[in-house]
């Protein structure tokens, strides 16, 4: 095999992953950094200017709570949020990251981020938290200020296309982490005084709808591979909420988000026999009380009664582009020329949307005579996605700030600084964090500055390098190249290189993982149903692939990186699966259905689902973590109403 260096780092805060939380860690940290004399590290697997899941921009800023206009208050959001999850949220998070979201979305902003504008120079809304923007370059200007602000008197470096493996351990401390260039025979070991992993979600570890060439196509960016979640879970940190899995409902085949289709167009989603099952199924809500009568109903329900539809051979469903571009256009029918205007202005949003956060969309409706002013577009659940931003929750267990506090979640939800898993010095923000959904790109951002401030807080209380023997070095870096000496030693035990009995290939490999969590964890095939005996089954199935992963074979860095995205994505699969398993009890329909257990159980299952993988005895453990209200003087009444 080629000879590979190994480089050493010695930093203070090691910051993994280059997107919106990471982002908005390096701003900050910068700041706090720079007063405190200290160094930090920002490492990505790409290049920031378009890493992560804003890499093609966005057309909204799905969270801006709007404090200042003093309409919508830090307890909105959190109701908000807590009836869009059925219950399920760290209310204390949620609270932390609204009360700081609206200054990094004026942050934006002042950077460069065009964000729409009324006559009246207010911000248009998409929905009551939802800010429409023409955001091609959203991910290139939220880049650019985070790395100013690292190149700024030298209190900061960045790494770019370095591949993250691992954690690197002192004890009960993480230590910092392990990756490998992606491009030259390098391997990295960071070691670091704190570290904040903010490398994304996962996609990819459900069997995907897109086929052949259109394998890559996914919502989520199909480069978040579980990263963030292998991460944590490697160091011993406890998870939450790894059931909590995201189907979002998309434009069909080329995955186009839909959120200003119903929000800003006010657009009807129809079946194939022109019901509109928002209004036909509003009485399965009543099944899920007392969140089927939340405002806006939570989008797993959304999802539910639509799939319902297609269940019983309804479908295809239809996003009625042509009717509601219709019905906005009416308004100005009396006067021609107004009604052009308008005409040509709906037009130009509605392709505008997609042009910049979704191209793939713009592209198919181009590529198969789409004019959303004349014809409808099908509308479809994709598959599963692992994001703790959006409207899924899992990630890891994370210490709330402390004065949000109260007398009873004071020793549950904190233990001395925010963002910080149960893992000393290894702090968590954007999907790598739990239980705290409805960040978006904005709140990630907020979330990444939270974390970064906590960290180097962290630092000068916790002043000393964590220490690692070289022999734990030594071994990391053999275990992170064994796929490319695994291929070198076999690879001419056959003439066709992607087949041989001594090692399996990272495609192969995602292939029988995805097949797995499709047909047993309740993918696209199973209709996103399972039961205890499929889930084991799961179970079973991931301990050979377990076993089989040893063998993994990479003939270049390429390969490599995939081999090691895969092995984060079983792991992911693995948390998920366990957990679905533990929650006897069906909470979030049109997420999954466990058909053994149909309803939801407020009294036994009103809980966060927590688990964690203990390094040393290799054993998975599950538990209960109650859910309390930050905010007691709100009835339960009052909590649900949106
Ligand atoms: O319409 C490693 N999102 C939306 N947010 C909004 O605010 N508005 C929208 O309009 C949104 N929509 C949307 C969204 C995403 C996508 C893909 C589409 C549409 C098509 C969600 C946000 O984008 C999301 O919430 C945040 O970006 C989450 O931030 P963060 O920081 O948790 O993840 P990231 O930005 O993807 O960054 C991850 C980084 O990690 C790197 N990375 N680096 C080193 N080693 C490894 N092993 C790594 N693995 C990953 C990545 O390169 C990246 O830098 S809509 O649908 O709702
Ligand atoms: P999406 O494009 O589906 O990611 O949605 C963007 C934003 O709009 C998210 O905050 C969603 O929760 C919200 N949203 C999308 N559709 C609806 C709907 N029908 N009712 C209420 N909120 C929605």
């Amino acid at each position: 095999m080629e000879k590979f260096d190994v480089q050493i780092i010695e930093t203070d805060l090691l910051i993994l992953g280059g997107g919106m939380a990471a982002c908005g860690a390096a701003v900050e940290a910068a700041h706090w950094a720079r007063k405190k004399g200290l160094k930090v590290t920002l490492v990505d697997k790409a290049a920031i200017d378009r890493s992560g899941a804003v890499a093609m921009g966005l057309s909204a800023i799905n969270q801006y709570v709007g404090l200042k206009d003093g309409k919508n208050t830090i307890k909105d959001y959190v109701d908000y949020v807590r009836n869009d999850l059925m219950g399920v949220t760290r209310e204390d998070l949620v609270a932390n990251i609204a009360r700081h979201v609206d200054s990094s979305v004026h942050l934006f902003e002042k950077w460069g981020l065009p964000i729409w504008k009324d006559e009246k120079g207010n911000y248009v809304h998409e929905g009551r938290w939802q800010l429409m923007l023409n955001g091609e370059s959203y991910k290139v200007i939220v880049a650019e200020a985070a790395k100013n602000a690292l190149s700024q008197d030298g209190v900061g470096q960045i790494f770019e296309r370095i591949f993250i493996v691992g954690p690197l351990m002192d004890g009960d401390r993480c230590a910092g982490a392990v990756g490998f260039s992606v491009r030259e025979n390098k391997v990295f070991v960071f070691k670091a005084k704190a570290t904040l992993d903010a490398m994304g979600g996962a996609v990819h570890v459900f069997k995907p709808r897109s086929s052949g060439e259109g394998f890559g196509r996914a919502w989520y960016p199909p480069w978040n591979a579980g990263s963030s979640a292998y991460f944590t879970l490697k160091a011993g940190a406890e998870m939450t909420c790894q059931e909590v899995r995201f189907i979002p409902i998309r434009f069909k085949d080329a995955y186009g988000p839909v959120g200003a289709w119903f929000l800003l167009f006010k657009s009807r989603a129809t079946n194939a026999m022109n019901e509109e099952y928002m209004v036909t199924r509003r009485p399965e809500l009543e099944n899920w009380l007392p969140y089927g009568r939340v405002k806006p109903i939570p989008a797993n329900l959304r999802n539910y009664l639509g799939m319902l539809d297609v269940a019983d051979g309804k479908g295809p469903i239809f996003m009625r582009t042509d009717e509601a571009i219709g019905k906005i256009a009416d308004t100005f029918k009396d006067d021609p020329k107004a009604y052009k205007k308008k005409m040509k202005d709906l037009e130009n949003e509605a392709w505008e949307d997609f042009l910049d956060m979704t191209i793939s969309q713009a592209i198919l409706w181009a590529g198969s005579n789409v004019q959303p002013e004349e014809k409808s577009s099908e509308i479809a659940a994709a598959e599963p996605y692992f994001i703790g931003s959006h409207s899924g929750a899992s990630g890891a267990w994370v210490s709330g700030p402390s004065d949000l506090q109260t007398d009873e979640t004071r020793s549950k939800y904190f233990w001395g600084y925010a963002n910080m898993s149960t893992v000393k010095g290894l702090f968590c923000a954007g999907d790598a964090s739990g239980a705290s959904s409805h960040k978006f790109s904005s709140g990630s951002h907020a979330e990444g500055r939270i974390a970064a401030k906590a960290a180097v807080k962290f630092i000068v209380d916790n002043n000393t390098m964590p220490a690692v023997e070289q022999s734990v070095i030594d071994a990391t870096v053999a275990e992170i190249l064994k796929p490319m000496e695994t291929f070198e030693q076999h690879k001419n035990a056959t003439t066709d290189e992607e087949v041989n009995p001594h090692y399996i290939k990272p495609r192969m490999f995602m292939f029988r993982l995805q097949k797995i969590m499709d047909e047993y964890a309740g993918g696209v095939s199973s209709q996103f149903k399972t039961n205890k005996a499929q889930l084991e089954q799961a179970l079973n199935l991931l301990a050979f692939l377990r076993e089989d992963s040893e063998n993994l074979g990479a003939s270049n860095l390429h390969e490599l990186m995939r081999a090691w995205e895969n092995i984060h994505r079983m792991w992911q699969a693995e948390a998920h699966v366990r957990t679905v398993l533990f929650r006897e009890e069906t909470r979030w329909p049109g997420y999954y259905f466990r058909a053994d257990t149909p309803k939801m159980d407020e009294e036994k299952w009103h809980v966060f689902a927590n688990c964690r993988f203990d390094p040393a005895t290799k054993d998975w453990q599950m538990m209960a973590r109650p859910i309390y209200h930050v905010f007691p003087q709100a009835k339960e009444h009052e909590l649900l109403g949106g």
